[in-house]
């Protein structure tokens, strides 16, 4: 699995993160978006969102550290219909920019670039935004999502138009509460 490799590939080297951004290149250093546990102890409210042929499911966001001005969010995008649709831009009043970013390695370097034209969701698959692969990115964030708060974002869709959905807040990166797969 894709992600899988990019976490290895994060673990075993010193991270450098870009933000290739259309306003210029910011980096920061960290593991940013990338030390996420895969194994799936992350549960959320089992609730989904249904917006026409759309069913969106376990959103939620990083709590963020205190001076980091970008947080990510992640979400599943299930398109149960016969016909394409983009998820075309990303709103929140929490964030001056919301963007989907892709996050890859290139030359030792953990890249994340904003998706051009527009996220993708084809007819019958399911998109998952995730830690260590596609995220949702808040940027120019004033003040740093607290875990426990839930973060408004509006997802626009070509053809199932805006989605309102709320991002619940979990742990900071670094601070995951959850240390094994027993519950
Ligand atoms: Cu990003």
């Amino acid at each position: 699995m894709r992600s899988n490799i990019l976490i290895a590939a994060a673990a075993a080297l010193p991270l450098f993160i870009v933000h290739a951004s259309a306003e210029g290149t910011h980096g920061h250093h960290g593991a940013s978006e990338t030390t996420e546990n895969q194994s799936g102890e992350m549960k959320h409210a089992a609730h989904a969102i249904q917006a026409g042929d759309l069913r969106i499911r376990d959103p939620w966001a990083r709590a963020m550290l205190p001076g980091q001005p970008a947080g990510g969010g992640y979400l599943v995008i299930e398109n149960t219909g016969t016909d394409d649709d983009t998820l075309v831009s990303l709103a929140s009043p929490r964030a001056g920019k919301v963007e989907v970013h892709t996050m890859e390695m290139n030359n030792d370097v953990m890249v994340m670039r904003p998706v051009e034209g527009g996220l993708a969701i084809p007819a019958g698959e399911t998109v998952t935004l995730e830690p260590g692969g596609l995220h949702i990115m808040f940027m120019q964030v004033e003040k740093g999502f607290q875990e426990g708060e839930t973060v408004p974002v509006t997802l626009e869709f070509e053809r199932a138009g805006k989605v309102d959905l709320e991002l619940k807040a979990g742990p900071a990166r670094g601070g995951m509460s959850h240390s094994g797969h027993d519950h």
